[in-house]
């Protein structure tokens, strides 16, 4: 492989994995390097949750886990921190107390970085930090199909009297037309709901449903295949709420839901998506107060890992890169 001058993981000869303070992956801070493909993230925000509080912690957990990622990655043949410079830009600021204050913060943030050409991967937070994620990606990249993996649709409306909360991110982007209606998909679907009528708003709002159950019934290959169809080739936005995982394996979270897929379900179908035009993503969701032996902290660290080296494997990447970085 062409050795493009990217900044890897740190060292380890000089200092043990477990040693040191944990930017995400080991990865270089932003401001170590000149410039950055892709920017880690942090949004320590949960103002938006509907049940169990806590996610305002997860970008601390997520990187506290991600000490064991490592450089290569088999499955797709490719080094996800040398076919692009990947860094970690720290957190974004965002105070606890007013949701709206917070998204224009969030998105005036996010904005910074997008039209610099950085692609953003964000660890939340609640899902509420995907509304102001997607409002950067779409001006630079127009309307986005999104691949949304969440035990709950996430379509909703007013909550409470809030029309932005953590379930609602996608109905607010539908109404503001930051999405290709043609091209979304829901995947891992379980989460209770009141009415039917919610089905058929989250289909206006673009989505088809993959439900959790068709992990049981499907092959992943199916799956995956389905999913590529759907997206088609146009930008996409990847999101992840790791409460799509089962509580067995990602228990520290805000709303869990039972009958989830499990980590090497939901990796085997990732895996499958190599050539999607990512343009950003988010992992969610994670609360480390419900947590146990940092089970959730390792699914989102390693589920990042995947997502970023799925971003590594764009095209776009691909033309500006060696040939040899093309995973299967
Ligand atoms: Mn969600």
């Amino acid at each position: 492989m062409e050795d493009l001058g990217n900044v890897g993981q740190r060292d380890e000869s000089d200092l043990p994995r477990f040693g040191g303070i944990a930017t995400f992956a080991l990865l270089p801070r932003a401001d170590q390097v000149e410039r950055a493909d892709v920017a880690v993230v942090g949004i320590p925000f949960d103002s938006g949750t509907s049940f169990r509080p806590g996610a305002r912690f997860g970008p601390t957990h997520v990187r506290e886990h991600s000490r064991q990622l490592h450089p290569y990655h088999a499955i797709h043949d490719t080094f996800p921190f040398r076919n692009q410079q990947v860094v970690d830009a720290g957190d974004f600021g965002v105070g606890p107390y007013d949701i709206g204050a917070a998204v224009d913060a969030i998105h005036a943030q996010a904005r910074r970085l997008t039209l610099e050409g950085t692609r953003i991967l964000a660890l939340g937070g609640d899902h509420t930090i995907a509304l102001p994620l997607l409002r950067a990606a779409a001006e630079v990249h127009g309307p986005l199909a999104v691949l949304h993996f969440d035990a709950h649709l996430d379509t909703w409306d007013v909550l409470h009297g809030a029309s932005i909360w953590h379930g609602s991110p996608f109905r607010r982007a539908a109404d503001e037309g930051l999405l290709d209606l043609e091209h979304c998909q829901h995947v891992g679907i379980r989460g209770g709901i009141y009415d039917p009528s919610e089905l058929e708003d989250d289909r206006r709002a673009g989505f088809r449903i993959i439900r959790a159950e068709a992990f049981q019934d499907h092959s992943m290959q199916d799956l995956a295949d389905r999913i590529l169809q759907r997206l088609g080739s146009g930008p996409v936005y990847v999101s992840i709420d790791i409460d799509v995982l089962d509580p067995a394996q990602a228990p520290g979270t805000g709303t869990p839901e039972v009958g989830g897929i499990t980590t090497r379900e939901f990796f085997a179908v990732l895996r499958k998506l190599a050539g999607l035009n990512i343009v950003g993503g988010d992992v969610v969701e994670v609360a480390p107060a419900y947590d146990h032996a940092g089970v959730t902290g390792l699914a989102a660290a390693h589920t990042a890992w995947e997502l970023l080296t799925l971003m590594g494997l764009t095209p776009a990447n691909r033309s500006s890169t060696s040939e040899s970085a093309v995973g299967p």
